[in-house]
């Protein structure tokens, strides 16, 4: 058995599971007129009711012990000391250093790195304010309209949930775009409505070796090149974002236009650093420094509040909770907020590729699961979709559900329409609808006895399904900040918790070796037998059908 299963607190948890799995949080609210009041958090302008969660006083209580047995306060001040926690890669893990206050301290093995950051914020507070005041002007002399970010992962996700999150805060007569795909296709649409003589291409690639980034890169460069002919006008429309300066260099990126970023940034942790480049575009410096000042406040509180009034804290542990006792494999995230459109798939992204491990910090298979698998949407498209499997499934899916108290356009019918749905659903999970209920709907309706015997079970919801209601005042770019921070905070609360590396990325980096070894047998019309047999049917089959070949 590993250590975390066999922790005093981890057997209590185990014991209480068995006690409390039945209980219904019907009578859990019932019985406890205060639940709201105990069961929820207020942090500036965000407010985490998890009073709808399968939990009573003694679940949390356990479970905030199991943070303490687990060394949880040690491993937060590792990580913002600088300490390599980053421990397969030999890293330490400084996302929080990019958006420490100007007067604050951070460093890593002895080497200050709070000068590097400011110096990285000045250059892209110059650049962002020359390119949205059009002083910053392409080969032609006139000012660019268009920015593409090329990059992928953690090098795009990042910047395209923010940029979107944070649309009402953007300028209005610059476009951006955002290439990922090295299908062809996302290129190609993008470019088309597109000038080379006013478009600006940031290429952002922390390696600067991603085979997808640099073929849509080369391809950017060629079609740029085809109208301005003249290699030395990449430098008004070429910039990178990268820890191998030379090697964008050498894609004759000018040096001017290099923006660093650091090894002790994970690239799904790196939208605070210059990767966030074409946020600061999009929506001006200061906005984009009040992003960070809201993670640095989220910083502040997970590193100082009480376990019991740590808002990442809580979020783990539940997340612990139902992953590990109640065995359940997925997490919802369900944003009732248009401009979150794309809090999900980032959330996706940070979750599964931080905490989807099975070898623990001392090189050992785990026993317990960790990391589950996360999806979403907006809530209100995923009511008409996939919540009839969360309503009446045979699955339990614990679920987030964030929500604005205000909306920006003020249009009063729709924004109200919205948190009806917002308040309804989190009711519906918890409750669900008794055969009482249903039964006395259906009388209401005129049904005859045989058709409403017959229809009842259908019309029954078990509810008891979990939900944690994160309500904000406003979607700004402060609070954004607070929020991502949060989810961050719990991502590694939890891999502390499972005792795993939340930053390193094995899984992608094989996924980066695998193609290049497949690509140069695309070439020509050899068969191909090197592998087994269904990847070598495949190969062969595209070699047989592609374009030009007969089949
Ligand atoms: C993020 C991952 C991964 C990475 C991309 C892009 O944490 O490591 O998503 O960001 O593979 O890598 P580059 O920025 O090096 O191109």
């Amino acid at each position: 058995m590993s250590s975390l299963t066999t922790l005093p607190a981890w057997q209590h948890l185990q014991d209480h599971f068995h006690e409390i799995c039945l209980e219904h949080m019907r009578d859990m609210f019932r019985d406890d007129p205060a639940r709201f009041e105990h069961f929820s958090v207020k942090f500036n302008d965000i407010l985490l009711d998890y009073s709808k969660n399968r939990v009573s006083r003694q679940t949390m209580t356990l479970l905030f012990e199991l943070a303490r047995e687990r060394g949880l306060a040690d491993w937060i001040e590792k990580m913002f000391a600088g300490e390599q926690i980053n421990h397969t890669e030999h890293r330490a893990v400084l996302h929080t250093a990019l958006r420490r206050q100007a007067d604050a301290k951070g460093s890593t093995g002895g080497k200050d790195v709070m000068t590097e950051v400011a110096a990285v914020l000045a250059q892209m507070e110059s650049f962002s304010e020359a390119v949205r005041s059009r002083a910053w002007r392409g080969y032609t002399g006139q000012p660019i309209t268009d920015i593409v970010n090329i990059g992928v992962g953690g090098s795009d996700l990042g910047p395209v949930m923010a940029t979107e999150a944070l649309k009402p805060f953007a300028i209005r007569d610059l476009g951006v775009h955002f290439v990922s795909n090295v299908d062809e296709n996302h290129i190609t649409y993008t470019l088309e409505k597109l000038r080379p003589e006013t478009t600006l291409f940031i290429i952002v690639s922390k390696s600067f070796t991603t085979q997808d980034t640099l073929v849509n890169a080369r391809t950017a460069r060629q079609w740029f090149l085809k109208t301005a002919e003249d290699v030395a006008h990449m430098s008004q429309h070429f910039v990178s974002v990268t820890d191998n300066t030379q090697a964008a260099a050498e894609f004759g990126i000018a040096p001017e236009n290099v923006y660093r970023m650091w090894d002790w940034v994970g690239g799904r942790y790196s939208l605070w650093s210059a990767v966030g480049l074409s946020i600061a575009v999009a929506v001006g410096m200061d906005h984009f420094r009040e992003m960070l000042r809201g993670a640095s406040e989220m910083d502040e509180h997970f590193r100082t509040a009480p376990l019991e009034q740590n808002i990442p804290v809580i979020m783990a542990l539940l997340g612990i909770w139902y992953n590990n006792f109640f065995k359940t494999q997925t997490y919802a995230v369900l944003p009732y907020d248009e401009h979150l459109r794309y809090f999900p798939d980032y959330l996706r992204q940070l979750d599964m590729e931080s905490n989807g491990k099975s070898i623990d910090r001392d090189g050992k298979q785990v026993d317990y699961d960790t990391g589950p698998v996360i999806f979403g949407q907006l809530g209100i498209t995923g009511q008409h979709a996939f919540y009839q499997l969360m309503h009446q499934g045979t699955k339990l899916v614990p679920a987030d559900i964030l929500a604005p108290v205000s909306s920006f356009h003020c249009i009063r019918e729709h924004h109200r329409i919205l948190m009806s749905n917002v308040f309804a659903q989190t009711e519906a999970f918890m409750k669900g609808k008794t055969e009482t209920e249903a039964r006395a709907e259906l009388v209401a309706a005129g049904y005859d006895s045989a058709a409403l015997e017959a229809l009842l079970p259908y019309k029954i919801f078990p509810g008891n399904k979990p939900t944690t209601t994160i309500l904000f005042k406003t979607l700004n770019p402060r609070t954004l900040g607070s929020l991502i921070a949060m989810y961050e905070h719990k991502i590694f609360t939890q891999g502390v918790i499972w005792n795993i590396n939340s930053f390193d990325q094995w899984g992608v980096e094989l996924g980066k070796q695998l193609a290049s070894k497949i690509l140069p047998e695309l070439e020509g019309d050899i068969e191909i037998s090197s592998h087994d047999a269904s990847t070598n049917g495949l190969i062969n089959h595209y070699k047989r059908n592609r374009p030009g070949k007969d089949s």
